[in-house]
């Protein structure tokens, strides 16, 4: 053998040993992936502050539990959030969960909205994901038979009613009119307020409607003008009642003004300026100072993300947190295993106590309702829980 041959063998000998020791190495730094937690809601468009404020609330949740530790499976696990925006888009709803359903997301928190969980809920319930919304009230999403579907705050159903009843027994209001923004949450809760104003002895004057994607509605505010409402609801979300309740004063109508969770927001104050003093708003469950969990939950929402919580986050958080229960408890991310036992389960959330009914919705559920004054939502009063 020639020096030269040797010496290349030698070469592509050492350059062997050291591609197997680093191969090695590698294999022995090998992390296991995490486990993928779905999120969906709007992270762009009008309400993009909101789906925002629920994805912050799934990340602290899967932070915490990730920097606390968590075994299933005899394995230490991590998590990560897979978060899609459907835009609020009613076609998006399915289009985002079916890419969930393909990135096999262990678990899903989201939609946001109403006219996209319940489309959604069907790639879920079809896929045997466990989807839940920390915000969705219309009533359809758990009332389709999925086993799938579960909330964590009272419906609109339970909304509709206590805003319906509020509104002719303490406001005293006997002509009413209303708006609604066509959506599955905006309509559906405009309907059930209708129905719960009408049996407490209300007069609908007008039923009035338009798109959440509108601004302007001086037109069918100048038509209820003429109607001489004690009140007008409003079905829909804050991005719309912000600006029309500045057209309301700006049109110098005296009628007093009452809407739903989409508009008890730091939003609807900011959109509606001075003329948001006095309007009328209800939520599920408590005002964040009343919740179990509320003040530390703030806090640690302050100083993670240096911004205020908008509305559904602690809710989004408690959503993601129940989930992660619940698969430690069934010790797998199978759904087929971990769903039996969110059915079941108990659990201390910052908002509350979680449980479900045998529809998915959550057992207890209560609505509070707030006025607006100097820039800040009031609390006045719950019912129910
Ligand atoms: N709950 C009001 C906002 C979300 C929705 O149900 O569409």
């Amino acid at each position: 053998m020639k020096e030269g041959d040797l010496s290349v063998r030698l070469q592509t000998a050492v350059v062997g040993v050291a591609v197997a020791v680093a191969l090695t190495l590698a294999g022995c730094g090998k992390k296991d992936e995490a486990i993928k937690i779905g999120h969906a809601g709007p992270l762009t468009g009008p309400v993009a502050h909101l789906g925002k404020d629920n994805e912050n609330g799934v990340r602290l949740a899967l932070d915490e539990a990730n920097a606390a530790g968590v075994t299933i499976g005899g394995k230490k696990v991590t998590f990560a959030m897979q978060s899609e925006d459907d835009q609020a888009d009613p076609k998006q709803g399915p289009i985002v969960a079916q890419k969930l359903v393909d990135a096999k997301v262990a678990g899903v928190v989201g939609h946001l909205n109403s006219g996209t969980t319940i489309p959604a809920s069907k790639i879920y319930h079809d896929a045997g994901l466990a989807q839940i919304s920390p915000s969705a009230t219309n009533v359809t999403y758990t009332h389709q038979g999925f086993n799938t579907a579960f909330r964590v705050m009272a419906n609109d159903a339970q909304q509709g009613k206590v805003l319906g009843d509020y509104a002719v027994h303490k406001l005293g209001a006997k002509n009413i009119a209303i708006i609604d923004d066509r959506s599955a949450y905006g309509q559906g809760l405009a309907d059930e307020f209708e129905k719960a104003a009408k049996a407490a002895g209300g007069q609908i004057v007008t039923r009035e409607f338009t798109g959440t994607d509108k601004t302007d509605f001086n037109a069918i505010l100048t038509s209820i003008k003429g109607k001489n409402a004690d009140l007008i609801f409003y079905g829909g979300m804050d991005s719309q009642s912000g600006p029309m309740m500045k057209q309301i004063k700006n049109l110098g109508i005296g009628s007093k003004f009452l809407t739903g969770d989409g508009g008890q927001t730091a939003e609807f104050l900011k959109l509606a300026g001075d003329a948001a003093d006095g309007a009328y708003a209800s939520s599920p469950g408590v005002p964040l100072d009343k919740m179990p969990g509320g003040k530390a939950f703030a806090e640690k929402y302050k100083s993670k993300f240096n911004i205020e919580i908008q509305l559904y986050a602690p809710y989004a958080y408690d959503s993601a947190n129940v989930l992660l229960e619940a698969m430690k408890k069934a010790d797998s991310i199978d759904p087929a295993k971990y769903l039996a036992i969110l059915h079941g389960i108990t659990f201390q959330g910052v908002t509350g106590n979680i449980a479900f009914d045998e529809n998915g919705d959550i057992k207890g559920g209560s609505i509070s309702l707030y006025q607006a004054k100097g820039g800040k939502w009031e609390y006045l009063d719950t019912v129910g829980g």
